[in-house]
């Protein structure tokens, strides 16, 4: 199967907002900034259908990309931003929180915990890690920004990532680069496994003709 056709289906924030089609989905999370728009432009082979940036941090919704009309990828908001107070960061928790807790059952098949490369994962990340073990679903470490360091850098600080989220050797943590594509196949891989799906990548970059379908500011 060839990515034909992705598009923003719709932003959500509580559960009776979700798609309802029952297609599986696989999730994105992690610090804001750390590079979830990015890493889903990439996937789905489109410049900015997610958008990158903008104003960090504001973001509390649920963004849903239709792929081919058979599965989501899906963006969580981003946590982490010191200068946010304790209500928002609690609103933020509940939406990561209720969307894992009413989803597990169901169409979640994985969840993409991205952290940067250049650091060690933060308190926040642990906890996130653990919400994620702790609903019995499946995580997947990707590791930003990759292009950041050298690759000789790289294994070092895969290690130490893997030791403060303590995983296990055989726990996969994928380096990945949005700028050089470093870890897409690693990464298209795990998304396949996770859906059960060939998802091949449509070589063509196709038009951001959808960019402006929430009407929302995204990150
Ligand atoms: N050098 C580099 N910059 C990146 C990478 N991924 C994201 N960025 C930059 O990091 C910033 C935040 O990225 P974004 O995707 O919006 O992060 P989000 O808040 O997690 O959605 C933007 O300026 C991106 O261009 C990457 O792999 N390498
Ligand atoms: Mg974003």
């Amino acid at each position: 199967m060839i990515i034909k056709n992705a598009e923003h289906e719709i932003t959500a924030v509580k559960p009776n907002q979700y798609p309802e089609t029952g297609f599986p989905e696989v999730a994105f999370v992690g610090r804001s900034n750390v590079g979830k728009s990015s890493i889903i432009n990439v996937l789905l082979n489109r410049k900015k259908l997610a958008r990158v940036a903008g104003t960090p941090g504001k973001t509390r919704q649920i963004n849903f990309y239709n792929v081919n009309g058979n599965f989501y990828l899906v963006d969580l908001p981003g946590y982490g931003f010191a200068s946010v107070s304790k209500d928002m960061k609690a609103s933020w928790e509940n939406i990561i929180e209720t969307y894992l807790y009413s989803r597990k059952q169901n169409n979640l098949r994985m969840v993409v915990l991205l952290v940067d490369i250049r650091h060690s994962p933060s308190k926040d990340d642990i906890v996130m890690h653990q919400w994620i073990r702790g609903f019995g679903l499946e995580a997947v470490i990707i590791a930003t920004k990759a292009d950041k360091i050298t690759r000789s850098q790289i294994n070092v600080r895969i290690n130490d990532i893997r030791k403060v989220l303590e995983l296990d050797k055989s726990a996969k943590i994928i380096p990945f680069s949005s700028l050089n594509k470093l870890g897409l196949e690693a990464t298209l891989d795990e998304i396949e496994r996770s859906l059960n799906m060939v998802v091949e990548k449509d070589l063509n970059t196709t038009e951001d003709k959808d960019l402006n379908i929430t009407g929302e500011k995204a990150e």
